[in-house]
């Protein structure tokens, strides 16, 4: 039977690799991220392997969201799996020395935005009362590190907002998963360092970090899984790396 994935972030990283995975597992895909140009070239180049929809929205926009989620045809509307993956770290500061504007972009992004499309895709799934629901957490919501701060709270309100999820959904037979890698490769240390590439590199050097790839054979692992058990939660670490702050690198 004909499956519908929901992934929210697919210009790249682990929200690129997920829709590739899943899309070679057969799903029907509804994929989003701001950039559209990227958007699109993602959505191109997955129509080879399964139908695709791409929605270009900011998840930070509550009128945005609605609209296009709300938006899209009834048939479309039965999303088996919503992969609620559009995140983002912005700066690595002392607490007190931190810049409001990038706590807000990330308490925005990680925590509103991530609300706002479960707020709209979980009454489909009740409905149905059939579903599954795979939130990107972080070893950051499991342990604070040193200047992580508010990126590792919105990682633990990840991690809170799973574990109530899966209460509120348990009549529904609806599964909650949350993913936790430790570093990934991707654009995430970019954009955590405003576009400095250099600092960015450095993140992963001296170790093998995971690939968004990882994660997403990862993803398949517990959407694959039979319909009667669920993967709570799984922290998935680079060899080299033990917990949120300390790594063996070899320089
Ligand atoms: P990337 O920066 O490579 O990808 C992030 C994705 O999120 C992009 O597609 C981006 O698209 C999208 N996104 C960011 N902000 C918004 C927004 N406001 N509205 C819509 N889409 C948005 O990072 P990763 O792939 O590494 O990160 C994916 C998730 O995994 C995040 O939640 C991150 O916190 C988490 N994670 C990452 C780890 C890592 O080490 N990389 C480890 C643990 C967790 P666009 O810019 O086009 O909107
Ligand atoms: C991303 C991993 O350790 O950089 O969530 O916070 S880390």
């Amino acid at each position: 039977m004909e499956k519908i994935a929901l992934i929210t972030g697919v210009t790249s990283g682990i929200g690129r690799a997920t829709a590739e995975r899943l899309a070679a597992e057969g799903y029907k895909l509804i994929v989003t991220g701001r950039r559209e140009d990227k958007l699109k070239a993602v959505a191109e180049a997955l129509k080879a392997k399964t139908e695709v929809l791409p929605l270009c929205f900011d998840v930070r926009d509550k009128q945005a969201v609605e609209t296009a989620l709300n938006g899209l045809p009834e048939a479309w509307k039965a999303v088996d799996v919503l992969v609620n993956n559009a995140g983002l770290a912005v700066g690595l500061n002392p607490l007190q020395e931190g810049v409001v504007d990038d706590w807000e972009r990330m308490i925005d992004t990680n925590l509103k935005g991530l609300l706002y499309v479960s707020r709209v895709v979980l009454p489909w799934m009740t409905a149905r009362r059939k579903g599954h629901v795979v939130n990107l957490g972080s070893i950051a919501g499991k342990e604070a590190y040193l200047n992580g701060n508010v990126y590792c709270a919105t990682k633990h309100g990840v991690d809170a907002l799973s574990k109530g999820m899966r209460q509120d959904l348990l009549p529904y037979g609806i599964k909650v998963t949350q993913i936790c890698p430790g570093a990934v490769e991707t654009e995430f240390s970019l954009v955590r360092f405003k576009g400095d590439a250099q600092r960015a590199d450095k993140v992963y050097q001296g170790f093998t970090p995971l690939t968004a790839a990882d994660i997403a054979d990862a993803i398949a692992y517990c959407v694959l899984l039979p319909a009667h058990v669920n993967i709570n939660d799984m922290v998935i670490m680079p060899t080299a790396q033990a917990n949120s702050s300390q790594f063996h690198k070899v320089l």
